[in-house]
């Protein structure tokens, strides 16, 4: 019998080392049993020592894929990653309310706040932070920054549970209907603790802090896990539930790569 699968969409850009951008989540939209539409966004060049640059997509070109595919195949949720300037951003923000995906709609909307590479390089042009916030975050179903991200966001330090939930707090004033705060970024602790929040429900997910310096990816893998569960009917807690189980095994069967960060692994899930 022909299974047609759900499908999810990725707005980011691409990684010429294959480990993080689209390339990341085509692999876990693939390792879910998700078919993964793509609307580029950025072109980096890249391998494990880092970013040497990018040029971006030009706006209308970004549009343009998101209409093509989503008027013609059907978009069951959908997520953004790197998104390169305040002009993608806005064009993408605009073109989801057409499309009737996000907030308000009944297709779910990740927004993973992608700024920089672990490697530090920025992956946003300066003024393209503001966008984020105004224009893509009341669209979001869910947003899943990192302690540096949230930091840029809302300019609080994350150090412990006081000012975790601080943050969780003060991005919901930007318009998602959830918040996850990753913890993985916190150092000096043995467990990575992650605050999923809607304003009511509080939801701490503990996982196991894994000895590895091959996480290139990682957040990328995270948001796209979330998406392909939300595209496959999961409520929110249950889609980051079983993704934080999933990039788990990822990180933990992560392996080197070129001379510098290598790749979290979506493999594991094939080899089951
Ligand atoms: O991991 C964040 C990220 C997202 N998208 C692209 C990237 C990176 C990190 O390097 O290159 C294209």
């Amino acid at each position: 019998m022909t299974v047609v699968p759900r499908t999810a969409l990725t707005i980011a850009g691409s990684d010429s080392g294959g480990g993080a951008g689209v390339q990341a989540d085509l692999r876990t939209f693939f390792a879910n049993g998700v078919h993964g539409l793509v609307a580029l966004t950025a072109v980096t060049v890249q391998n494990s020592m880092g970013v040497l640059g990018f040029t971006e997509i030009p706006a209308d070109v970004v549009t343009a894929q998101i209409k093509a595919v989503a008027g013609d195949m059907g978009v069951h949720a959908a997520k953004t990653g790197m998104l390169a300037t305040a002009e993608i951003i806005r064009a993408v923000a605009k073109t989801l309310g057409e499309v009737h995906i996000g907030r308000g709609t009944r297709t779910p909307f990740v927004v993973d706040p992608v700024a920089a590479s672990m490697t530090g390089h920025a992956l946003l042009r300066e003024e393209a932070l503001e966008a984020i916030r105004t224009e893509l975050f009341p669209l979001a179903t869910l947003v899943t920054p990192n302690l540096d991200e949230v930091r840029l966001l809302t300019g609080i330090t994350v150090t412990g549970a006081a000012t975790r939930r601080a943050a969780a707090e003060a991005l919901l004033e930007f318009g998602p209907d959830w918040v996850l705060v990753k913890g993985g970024h916190l150092q000096d602790t043995d467990t990575c603790v992650d605050l999923l929040y809607d304003g009511t429900e509080l939801i701490e997910l503990s996982g196991e802090r894994i000895a590895t310096e091959n996480t290139h990816g990682g957040g990328d893998t995270m948001a796209s896990a979330i998406t392909s569960s939300l595209a496959k009917g999961a409520d929110v807690p249950t889609a980051v539930e079983q993704a934080k189980r999933f990039i788990e095994r990822c990180v933990a069967e992560s392996y080197p790569l070129g001379a510098g960060v290598g790749p979290v692994s979506p493999f594991w899930r094939l080899a089951d």
